[in-house]
């Protein structure tokens, strides 16, 4: 279930190699060159698919003439309106709430792995590492406290979400954010996948009794390392940290979601974290794919772009008739496009509104 969107790769290896394998095993020589030829077509056949010469190829470039008319953002605004989507998928990251006053991770100097070194971790990830934080829970705790969701307002990025929504657009919305912004914008819970968890449930590490998020609270905000009231184990916000599963609802709706989508929209993420990155590559093969960034995320090595193989968004091929970025800040990304789709949504200093 927890696909990585290579397994077709995998398998249509695994149909090449056993093949070559069956060949051999004839007696008859005219059967054995028969098979051999048969053999070696699949080799041929499965290099040429690697390398973009196979007859999928063309089925791939009449679709091109049904995707983005350029590979640009009005390409995008076109898209939008004139091919009626109805189910756009938006994925999330850290970049979406930066603007709010939540730091990210990565960015250089202001992200949160620049700034941890007052609780003198072996590396700045060992913070949300689940064996790092059973041997020494307390760094989390003080850091969850300083960044306690419920402190921060959405930003207009949020609210462009919803309003996608509203507008009868969007099919889910994928985060890889804790902070709940979403759900404080006012996007319906059944939109929204937490992939990477979420601070509104809790549980012991050793029994697994659950607590609220107001129980959870408390603790944080006195100070203490909260234990289970009933095995003393510690109690652990039910976000995923590094080397836990993500959530059933990520697997599940990600298998039904993907293949109707009909625009994929990328928004402040690096795209390092699997496997919440590679669901760029499970939309349909001409789904274009719009990435609003400060930075260009997720693309595919030059090298493997030149010889038409791997997986990523594609900005700079010649062929490239469906994947765009947009380098900027999200929430003038979002205000450009809700502008150019003659939507209104504005922000003050404090609040956000939808016109
Ligand atoms: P990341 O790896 O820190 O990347 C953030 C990306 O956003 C970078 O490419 C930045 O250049 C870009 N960026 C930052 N600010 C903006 C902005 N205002 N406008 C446009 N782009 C911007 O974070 P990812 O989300 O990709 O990594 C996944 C991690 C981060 C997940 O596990 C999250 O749980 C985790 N995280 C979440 C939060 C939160 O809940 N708000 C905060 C920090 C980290």
């Amino acid at each position: 279930m927890a696909s990585s969107g290579r397994d077709g790769d995998e398998s249509q290896k695994g149909e090449a190699e056993s093949c070559v394998g069956n060949g051999s095993s004839s007696k008859d020589g005219y059967q054995q060159s028969n098979e051999d030829e048969g053999a070696v077509e699949l080799i041929r056949r499965y290099f040429a698919e690697k390398l973009g010469f196979s007859e999928d190829k063309k089925e791939v470039f009449q679709e091109k003439v049904k995707a983005l008319t350029e590979a640009s953002v009005d390409g995008v605004i076109k898209y939008i309106q004139e091919r009626n989507c109805k189910n756009i998928i938006t994925m999330a990251g850290a970049g979406i709430s930066t603007a709010a006053g939540i730091p990210d991770f990565r960015s250089p100097g202001c992200g949160l792995y620049s700034n941890l070194q007052k609780y003198k971790l072996p590396d700045p990830q060992a913070i949300f590492e689940i064996g790092f934080f059973r041997q020494n829970p307390q760094p989390f705790f003080t850091l969850a406290k300083e960044l306690y969701p419920g402190s921060f307002k959405p930003t207009l990025c949020h609210y462009f979400i919803r309003l996608l929504n509203e507008k009868g657009l969007l099919l889910r919305h994928y985060t890889q954010n804790i902070d709940t912004l979403e759900r404080v914008a006012g996007l319906p819970a059944e939109k929204i996948v937490e992939a990477h968890g979420t601070f509104h449930t809790s549980h012991c590490l050793e029994c697994k009794h659950e607590y609220t998020v107001d129980w959870m609270k408390e603790r944080i905000f006195s100070d203490s390392v909260p234990t289970c009231e009933k095995c003393d184990g510690v109690v652990k916000p039910d976000i995923v940290f590094f080397g836990e599963d993500l959530p059933t609802r990520f697997f599940v709706c990600a298998e039904k979601d993907f293949p109707k989508c009909d625009l994929l929209i990328i928004l402040g993420s690096s795209l390092t974290v699997q496997p919440f990155a590679s669901l760029i590559d499970r939309v349909p093969k001409v789904c274009p794919r719009l990435l609003i960034n400060r930075e260009r995320a997720g693309h595919r090595d030059w090298v493997m772009a030149a010889l038409q193989m791997g997986r990523g968004l594609d900005f700079d091929s010649r062929d490239n008739f469906r994947d765009v970025a947009w380098l900027g800040s999200c929430d003038e990304g979002c205000q450009m496009l809700a502008d150019k789709l003659g939507w209104g949504v504005s922000c003050t200093i404090d609040r956000c509104y939808i016109l």
